[in-house]
């Protein structure tokens, strides 16, 4: 006892004359420090998403360094379990306590809606990296976003299914924000294209069940049936629809590549081969940058393909870095975001623009199809449409 009393001790010893040697250095580096406040979720249904855009944030540092505009850039990572209270309180916590230049992550619509006005009231620039419901934007002058929004990858669906010769449409989505864009966005767009929306199907976020929703499309038999479910939930669906004998039942399917996503796709099974969606990004995007990344990527996490949340999380931290580089490494965090707008850079998805109007993500959406290659399922790109803005948000300018 006494021996590891005297041995704890002296530890304690070193431990307090190596932190009173280290009190000058450790003052002067804090100031050096720039640190990001990343909130996502890291557990729970959407557990998914908060582990891509971090895995992808680590991996941008541990391709570029740690340092931008002289300053070394910290990532602080806090899990919003899902619940948007507790989103609001850690990005208070991380603003006032930790003092953050950059709040980042965002899961969920309504997570992201409640911390922008923490955003706002401190004057911290907020990367949304995943949510993608259009109106995000507009919540707070602090954000900009390196997603998406569903309007502007849904738009191109609603084309696909009517050059399909679709003529009678369901929507089927999840009952939130982006599912409810993703609806009216198709309805608008197929409608426009002299095809009608039969049934417009809306199913819950927590625990989901499409059996019922599934019986309701096979009763109505239409042409086919466009989906968005968030990241996550593609797989729960893709296996309702197979047990429902839908692939097999003559009724399409079209979805936006948040269902296909590339984290689960190569889990789906045969039966997804052949089946469109249309996305900002594919792990098989055939670019020089995307085969670096997808390299990268997979060597620093075994057994995990890159998906469309990485590809915003690689990204949010380009953003960072471009800023900081811009700014000498000052953190005003109004001149972070002026010196955001505007900006272009190619991304592993494709070239890339900040909407200076909208600090949206301007971006192409590629038409995807399913196919097997070297016995792997990837979303392989047949066609793009380039530079596509977030179309609700066009539309709003122009009147
Ligand atoms: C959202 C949109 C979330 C699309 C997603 O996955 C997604 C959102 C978590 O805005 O909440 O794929």
């Amino acid at each position: 006892m006494q021996a590891i009393r005297i041995t704890r001790r002296a530890a304690t010893r070193t431990l307090a004359a190596a932190l009173m040697a280290a009190s000058l250095p450790v003052a002067a580096l804090a100031e050096d420090t720039v640190k990001i406040g990343v909130i996502l979720p890291m557990t729970g249904p959407s557990a998914s998403t908060g582990k891509q855009v971090t895995a992808a944030m680590k991996l941008w540092q541990a391709v570029n360094g740690t340092k931008a505009g002289g300053k070394t850039v910290e990532i602080v990572v806090k899990d919003d379990t899902g619940v948007a209270d507790v989103t609001k309180r850690l990005a208070q916590e991380l603003v006032v306590n930790d003092h953050v230049s950059f709040l980042a992550g965002f899961g969920l619509t309504p997570l992201a809606l409640a911390a922008a006005p923490i955003a706002t009231q401190g004057k911290v620039p907020m990367i949304v990296s995943a949510a993608a419901t259009a109106t995000i934007t507009e919540a707070s002058p602090y954000i900009v976003r390196t997603s998406f929004t569903l309007p502007q990858v849904t738009a191109p669906a609603a084309e696909q299914a009517a050059k399909q010769g679709w003529k009678k449409a369901i929507t089927l989505v999840t009952d939130y924000g982006p599912g409810i864009d993703a609806e009216k966005t198709f309805k608008e767009r197929f409608t426009a294209t002299g095809g009608e929306v039969v049934a417009e199907l809306r199913v819950p976020l927590k625990n989901p069940d499409f059996a019922p929703f599934l019986q309701r499309v096979a009763d109505t038999k239409p042409d086919g049936v466009f989906v968005f479910v968030p990241s996550g939930f593609g797989g729960l669906f893709v296996k309702q629809f197979v047990e429902r004998g839908f692939d097999k039942s003559g009724i399409r399917l079209i979805a936006t590549g948040d269902v296909l996503d590339d984290d689960l796709l190569d889990d789906m099974g045969d039966v997804v081969l052949g089946v469109t969606t249309t996305h900002h990004y594919s792990a098989a995007h055939p670019s020089a940058e995307n085969k670096a990344y997808v390299a990268a990527f997979t060597k620093a996490n075994p057994g995990l393909r890159p998906n469309f949340m990485s590809v915003a999380g690689w990204d949010a931290m380009a953003l960072v870095y471009a800023a900081l580089d811009k700014t000498g490494g000052a953190t005003d965090g109004t001149k972070l975001v002026e010196t955001m707008k505007g900006m272009s850079w190619v991304s592993p998805r494709g070239p890339i623009t900040i909407d200076p109007a909208t600090r949206d993500i301007v971006q192409n959406v590629y038409v995807r199809t399913v196919e097997k290659v070297d016995g792997h399922l990837w979303n392989v790109e047949t066609s793009a449409f380039e530079a596509v803005k977030d179309p609700v948000k066009a539309a709003k300018a122009a009147k």
